[in-house]
């Protein structure tokens, strides 16, 4: 590992109740820079019902710094979207667990992002 080298590992689940409370994962160092090179993993679980996903910020360097998200357990197998740009305001998971991860290169550093995860009633309708 490198000096400028930043690495971020949180694997132990977190667990989420239906109408409990919702949990906000940021990029590390939010609202500053995130570092490059940084490695971070989150991952939720949950009896049943459906995640969602409010995305308040979401600003990383294009085609180099992702934001990955699956279900199940944590693998690439199990990648289900690769972010790098998000222009949905809110979306929905739907799986007992899930996992995201994010990853920065070694190069240009932006603000990073906010998204706020709760658990919601599957037949549960927002506008
Ligand atoms: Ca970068």
């Amino acid at each position: 590992m490198s000096d400028n080298s930043v690495l971020f590992i949180s694997v132990e689940p977190i667990e989420l109740d239906l109408g409990g409370d919702s949990f906000t994962i940021q990029s590390p160092l939010y609202p500053n820079l995130y570092p490059n090179n940084a490695f971070k993993l989150w991952s939720f679980v949950a009896d049943s019902g459906v995640y969602h996903l409010i995305v308040n910020t979401f600003n990383l360097e294009n085609n180099y710094d992702y934001l990955y998200i699956g279900t199940g357990t944590f693998s690439p197998d199990t990648l289900l979207y690769s972010f790098n740009e998000f222009y949905l305001p809110e979306f929905i998971i739907t799986n007992s667990s899930i996992w995201l991860l994010f990853d920065s290169d070694y190069s240009v550093q932006y603000d990073g992002f906010e998204i706020v995860i709760s658990l919601i009633g599957e037949y549960m309708i927002f506008k």
